[in-house]
């Protein structure tokens, strides 16, 4: 009896190599396990043991019919991964969705737009294809001004161009509505410009006009040195130096505390502690005049600000032509 059940057990791994698929594999466990099968054959014929030798037997039968049903199972599962793709293997990983983020342009352009619609601005736009009325005229700029050369200025024809700046959104909204204005002009501008790590022949800017009678410096220097310290923190001030512009008079350039050294000096702000941002004005007669409102009645101040250098000044980036080159390795960091 004993030379037999070593014999089946030889004879069931033999055969069960040569099994290709989960159909085989049935018809070998009903051969092997099946009540009509080899074994169950050995368990009726227990009774004819001699009684001495019926435990060990018995022991020896138990064992080699775990040994079917462990090897049938481990079989069964490689044949359903392998057959039908059925198999589903829940220690996987899942598959993280790509979660899409903003350019980082966008983030701080929403960022600068939330601050001023806060203080009251609306936000306005406009063509980046324009005249040259719209562009240069219009903002008493004269014809001999130099950023109207070619060199400066990306023309389509003699009369179109691409807008050098985000004016011209201004000049149509002012010339579509009588005042109070209070908007901001954000968007993109051009100029013919080499690049390098501080120019490129496109970038971002933000234009604000806020019109009304009785409105003053004041209300510049108010509202410029809350976007200071709402965009840069609460110990950020501002300093307003005289300048000049074809559209405003008096004109003025501002300058922000360093945002790195927060004002004590370093070397990103040559240890002055300030950094040049822009500049603003109170809005020219002339430019009053073009769009017909009465410059005795009205008075308004504009300001520009570039959306590329507070976005280079806030992530602390060096060279503004990474924003326009979709390098994954760059934008994946914001
Ligand atoms: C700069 C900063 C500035 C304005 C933009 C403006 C717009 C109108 C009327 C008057 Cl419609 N001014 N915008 C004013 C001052 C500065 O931009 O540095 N530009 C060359």
């Amino acid at each position: 009896m004993k030379e037999n059940i070593e014999q089946l057990r030889e004879a069931f791994l033999t055969e069960i190599q040569t099994v290709k698929n989960l159909q085989e594999l049935d018809a070998l466990r009903v051969k092997y396990l099946g009540r009509k099968g080899q074994l169950q054959a050995y368990f009726k014929q227990l009774g004819q043991v001699d009684p001495a030798d019926r435990p060990q037997i018995g022991r020896l039968l138990n064992e080699l019919k775990q040994l079917f049903e462990r090897t049938i199972a481990e079989y069964k599962s490689r044949f359903r991964e392998e057959d039908t793709g059925e198999w589903i293997d829940l220690t996987l990983p899942g598959r993280k969705p790509p979660v899409a983020r903003k350019h980082p342009l966008t983030q701080v352009l929403d960022e600068i737009k939330s601050i001023f619609q806060s203080l009251g601005f609306t936000i306005a736009d406009g063509p980046e294809v324009e005249t040259d009325y719209y562009n240069f005229e219009a903002l008493n700029i004269p014809k001999l001004h130099p950023a109207r050369d070619m060199q400066d200025t990306l023309y389509v024809t003699e009369d179109i161009l691409l807008r050098t700046h985000t004016s011209p959104v201004q000049i149509r909204v002012m010339e579509s509505q009588p005042p109070p204005v209070r908007i901001i002009a954000p968007g993109r501008v051009y100029r013919r410009d080499t690049p390098d790590a501080s120019h490129s022949p496109f970038f971002h800017q933000v234009e604000g006009l806020c019109v009304d009678q009785g409105i003053s410096f004041a209300d510049l220097k108010a509202v410029i040195s809350e976007f200071a310290r709402r965009m840069f923190g609460e110990d950020i001030q501002v300093r307003f130096r005289p300048s000049f512009f074809p559209f405003t008079e008096p004109s003025l350039e501002y300058d922000f505390n360093c945002v790195f050294c927060r004002g004590k000096g370093c070397r990103v702000c040559k240890q002055t502690g300030w950094m040049e941002i822009s500049g603003a004005g109170m809005v020219d007669p002339n430019v009053f005049k073009a769009v017909g409102y009465d410059p005795e009645i009205y008075t308004g101040y504009a300001f520009g600000m570039g959306v590329d250098r507070i976005a280079m000044l806030k992530f602390a980036i060096d060279d503004i032509r990474l924003f326009f080159e979709n390098d994954m390795r760059f934008l994946r960091q914001f």
